[in-house]
């Protein structure tokens, strides 16, 4: 053999090497991988993916490992994500400041949808950090394979049983600051055919306390979660699993909102199939059918009396049940096709009694009047390699979605708006975009994405009934005959990758039409005792949103990281008003030393003031704001196969009080908060 062809092997080997990297790397590929992996249980760490790249940034996700840690912690160090917080726990995200609607949340590209008017209970809330294999975030062309949306998908994807591997975990943290205590836990069970995987865990949380000592009344919490996964080999090329998830949170406080959750309470459960090239023509087959109950109980029973104009009952219920099928067809010449079909039928209903103080006849109505929705989709990707620097992706969805109400009730309230109740709204939903990938000399990339979609009004923006806004103070009636909302947008991303030194710079730019947002009535008056009116759900004419971030990872010298991520959004109406829940500039820096089996860890997470806001929605300006945490841990080696984490640190170390503008109602964050968390792997 000449050097020549030992260079060749060499570059084969090299190449196959990287091939088999980019599979685990990638997120429709990485299912492959654990179907083969046969290794004991690795720790996993959250990543985000986007179209282009997966950032998996280890200084500034060191929470991420710690996995008792809360899935408001993981999401709020997720780049282009922002958290609305109502109480001290199930924050709500937004993707590049769009949320709610705007945005497909999903897990394991199942759709489930919360319980609750006042959007105390987002889809996210129901998944626990021992139970999260990834979460998945993508802006540009992938982000309508999950659903039709106007500001990109969050797909939280779940840790699977492995085969063949016999481990598990335990992880115990105390918090000082609210006197809180984590648990969790799990076991994966694994043969050559079948395996099984559960996880747990319990949350119990006091009051916390702001900087400076204050009690702040209704951050208190107690969450549990119990999930399994089943999986079972067929053969060579068929692996069919069931899952299930039951998750509960009791006594949860909304300082910000006037009410709090006495129960929210979920049950998920499916069957997959998927078989690898287990069809000619078709690497990967999935077909998933599922089903999830949500329901929530709203309370004040823990307000007292003065501090509440009448008594309310506001339950909700809320069920979906689909399927979805997805094909990752073979490589065809320069093409790679994924193509998915899905289907849901989601059911809401919402419920508020209020009970007059002085004794008299209670009052009901539907806030949610039975509403049910049905959606058919189809989406593909064709992803083509034009040459070794040039790759482009198109991508494009439609669905057909039916919305309707069945109640009675709810038909004769609607009649008091001027619609039958009859009516059945049909929308056609839909998206295309493509993505240009380029590479420049070994170390950089730049990718631009373009896309045109619009996404379904809410069960709120059609049909709420009375929803009491605390921001604003105004109750919300939606309108069935609302428009869909549309967006034009384009992002461009530029990244460095080195050994040293990696840098990411992303631009984005959405235009959205016939925007949704409450528009005051002043021939209506509030029902909510106190309130200030009654805003409808109209479509404004536009809007724009301008998003940019900025990431460096830098190891300078051996044992040492610095890494730091800047964010900043920008919104208004076509009237030149600011948008409102536009989160301003932010940054999160860490300093990271390593050292064998030790590592301290040094972090500051700052807000800049938002003097842009939107007053007719109740904001107020936020002042700036910066705190500085301490972590440190150390792994200790039991025995051959078990390890020790302990990690502990200060947060907050300053007792700085403070809150941030997506913080409603100027509720303080935490103050000084000592953790101590011990994890045990086996
Ligand atoms: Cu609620």
């Amino acid at each position: 053999m000449n050097m020549k062809q030992i260079g060749g092997i060499g570059t084969m080997l090299i190449f196959s090497f990287f091939s088999l990297f980019g599979q685990v790397t990638d997120s429709a590929a990485s299912e492959e991988v654990l179907f083969f992996q046969l290794k004991a249980y690795e720790l996993e760490v959250v990543s985000v993916l986007s179209d282009s790249q997966q950032v998996n940034n280890l200084t500034l996700n060191p929470i991420a490992s710690n996995t008792t840690s809360t899935m408001d912690e993981v999401l709020e160090k997720t780049p282009q994500v922002q958290l609305i917080k109502r109480g001290s726990f199930a924050y709500d995200p937004q993707i590049n400041a769009l949320g709610g609607g705007q945005i497909t949340v999903s897990i394991d590209g199942m759709r489930i949808f919360g319980a609750c008017t006042d959007k105390m209970d987002p889809s996210s809330s129901y998944i626990e950090p021992i139970n999260l294999k990834k979460a998945e975030v993508s802006c540009h062309s992938n982000a309508s394979m999950q659903g039709s949306n106007v500001g990109g998908s969050l797909n939280l994807r779940t840790r699977k049983a492995k085969f063949s591997t016999i481990a598990g975990e335990l992880n115990g943290s105390l918090n000082s600051v609210s006197m809180g205590q984590d648990f969790s836990g799990g076991v994966n069970l694994g043969g050559k055919k079948l395996a099984i995987r559960m996880n747990g865990a319990i949350r119990n949380h006091d009051n916390y306390k702001a900087g400076g000592g204050e009690i702040i009344k209704y951050t208190q919490y107690q969450k549990q979660n119990l999930s399994i996964n089943l999986r079972n080999r067929l053969g060579e090329k068929w692996i069919l699993e069931g899952d299930y998830l039951y998750d509960e949170a009791n006594d949860v406080g909304f300082a910000a909102l006037p009410m709090d959750v006495a129960i929210a309470r979920t049950h998920l459960a499916s069957v997959t199939a998927t078989g690898y090239s287990a069809i000619s023509g078709i690497d990967k087959i999935q077909i998933k059918v599922y089903g999830n109950q949500v329901y929530h109980l709203m309370d004040d029973s823990k307000r007292p009396d003065e501090e509440v104009a009448m008594r309310m009952d506001m339950p909700g219920w809320s069920d979906t049940y689909g399927a979805f099928a997805k094909l990752n067809l073979g490589r065809i010449g320069k093409h790679k096709i994924q193509l998915k079909t899905d289907y849901y039928y989601n059911f809401r209903r919402a419920e508020m009694t209020m009970f007059d103080p002085n004794g008299g006849a209670d009052m009901f109505m539907l806030t949610w009047p039975d509403v049910q929705r049905n959606v058919l989709g189809v989406a593909g990707v064709d992803n083509i390699e034009l040459n070794d620097k040039n790759s482009l992706a198109f991508s494009g969805r439609v669905d057909w979605a039916t919305t309707g109400i069945e109640d009675g009730f709810g038909k004769r309230q609607l009649t008091g708006l001027g619609y039958s109740g009859d009516e059945v709204y049909v929308h056609f939903p839909y998206s295309i975009s493509v993505l240009w990938n380029r590479r420049i000399g070994s170390n950089y990339q730049v990718s631009w994405s373009t896309s045109s979609s619009s996404r379904l009004p809410t069960t709120s923006e059609m049909y709420g009934y009375y929803l009491f806004n605390k921001e604003d103070g105004y109750d919300y009636i939606g309108r069935p005959d609302i428009k869909t909302e549309k967006s034009l947008r384009t992002n461009l991303e530029l990244k460095r990758k080195n050994r040293k030194v990696d840098w990411t710079v992303t631009a984005g730019y959405n235009r959205l039409f016939d925007f949704i947002y409450g528009v005051l009535d002043s021939n209506s008056s509030a029902m909510t005792i106190g309130g200030n009116g009654v805003k409808y759900f109209q479509n404004l004419s536009w809007a724009q949103i301008i998003n940019s971030s900025f990431q460096l990872d830098y190891l300078p010298f051996k044992n040492w990281s610095i890494s730091t991520r800047f964010n900043y959004n920008w919104g208004e109406k076509y009237d030149k008003s600011s948008l409102p829940q536009i989160q301003p500039l932010t940054n999160v820096s860490a300093v990271k030393f390593k050292r064998n089996k030790f590592f301290l860890l040094l972090e500051s997470e700052a807000g800049s003031s938002q003097l842009l806001i939107d007053p007719e929605f109740g904001e107020d300006k936020t002042p700036s704001w910066a705190v500085l945490n301490v972590r440190a841990g150390y792994q200790i080696k039991v025995t051959k196969k078990s390890t020790l984490d302990i990690k502990t640190g200060i947060l907050n170390l300053f007792d700085h009080y403070y809150y941030r503008h997506l913080d409603w109602g100027n509720v303080p964050r935490a103050g000084r908060n000592f953790y101590l968390n011990v994890g045990w792997k086996f």
